[in-house]
């Protein structure tokens, strides 16, 4: 399996989040890809190669221009308020404000264009964000052309950001836009299955109501875990879309007997689907050492599930995701995708 990776990552790095109310270096740092990318060449997955440059073609077809415009010259804007460290809102438009006038200056627009104080923007955030498209875009090339797989080793990751919104580390979705980019280049139907550990809400969002994309989460329940605000199994899809959104919300604690038992169910479905092609958002976030999350899978697990998506049969991108106990992101991530090849 090929590996599509951008050294544009690199430069969206030093800053900060608020976890558990004190400020943190961010969990969602540049190391996180690098391991990623070592284990690939140290288990010779295949070929590790640099994205073609795509532009913004494909993200407008699922992304609002205005804030695709907003999210390019958001750094510009920032720093010419002469600020120096990320830039971050602090304020958002909550049902009962106005959404009708889009705010004038940057600190309003953070807010207008966020859902959360989850995805800061730095120097080199606008080239990694495009980067990790990119890469996404190209492995999906290779997926179209005739491979059976190909790994987009995406950062920053995607599957928070939706039409009109950044958040939760993700400013661009990188599966949504593959996604569209299959059905544009004439796939019928396309599955995301998002095996991250925090439901993909831009992603749901975004495919809500359309009845060619079908969309499954296997997330830590909404009632207790980010994003908070979706992500519940009674989300089923709307109009001519329903039936084709599936959550598989489950408490901490969760262990790969329900965790697989879930996988199972969702790639019945997808079978049932019969898509041309699966989009993975792969996170490995649901490890049980991960910092941030509150399942117990085990590394050991993440064959099965390479393998289970496997059984499909189907082309499938992966596209990276979360996972952010950085010693094990590597052989958990590649883990998954040696046991989608069967090694
Ligand atoms: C992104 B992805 C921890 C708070 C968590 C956001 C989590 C985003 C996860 N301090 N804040 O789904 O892995
Ligand atoms: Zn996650």
């Amino acid at each position: 399996m090929k590996t599509i990776y951008s050294t544009a990552h690199l430069g969206h790095t030093g800053y900060f989040e608020v976890a558990g109310g004190v400020m943190t270096p961010g969990f969602e740092k540049p190391v996180r890809a690098e391991y990623i990318r070592a284990r690939v060449e140290a288990v010779a997955l295949g070929p590790i190669l640099p994205p073609q440059a795509h532009g913004l073609a494909a993200a407008h077809r699922v992304h609002d221009a205005g804030y695709l415009e907003f999210l390019s010259r958001a750094w510009e804007m920032w720093s010419a308020t002469d600020r120096h460290t990320a830039a971050l809102p602090m304020c958002w438009p909550v049902p009962g404000l106005r959404r009708d006038v889009p705010p004038a200056c940057i600190d309003g627009l953070l807010g207008y264009y966020s859902l959360d104080a989850g995805a800061p923007i730095v120097a080199g955030t606008w080239a990694a964000v495009q980067g990790s498209l990119d890469c996404a875009l190209t492995a999906a090339t290779l997926v179209k052309g005739g491979e059976r797989s190909a790994f987009a080793l995406c950062r920053p990751p995607g599957h928070h950001t939706g039409s009109a919104f950044m958040g939760g580390y993700c400013f661009i979705n990188n599966a949504a836009v593959a996604a569209q980019w299959f059905r544009d280049q004439g796939a019928g139907r396309v599955a995301i299955l998002d095996v991250d550990y925090h439901h993909g809400n831009g992603t749901q969002e975004m495919f809500y109501d359309r009845p060619d994309v079908l969309v499954l989460n296997i997330h830590g329940d909404p009632l207790t875990e980010y994003p908070f605000f979706l992500g519940h199994a009674d989300e089923r899809g709307a109009g001519a879309g329903e039936g084709f959104n599936v959550n598989y919300p489950l408490p901490f604690g969760t262990t790969y007997a329900a965790w697989g038992a879930a996988l199972d169910d969702a790639c019945n479905k997808v079978a049932a689907f019969a898509p041309d092609v699966v989009v993975v958002s792969l996170g490995v976030d649901t490890f049980e050492k991960d910092p941030i999350s509150h399942f117990k899978l085990k590394t050991e697990d993440y064959p099965r599930m390479g393998a289970r998506i496997a059984g499909l049969g189907l082309p499938t991108l992966f596209v990276m995701e979360g996972g952010y106990a950085v010693a094990e992101i590597g052989v958990n991530a590649v883990g998954v995708l040696a046991g989608f090849e069967d090694r």
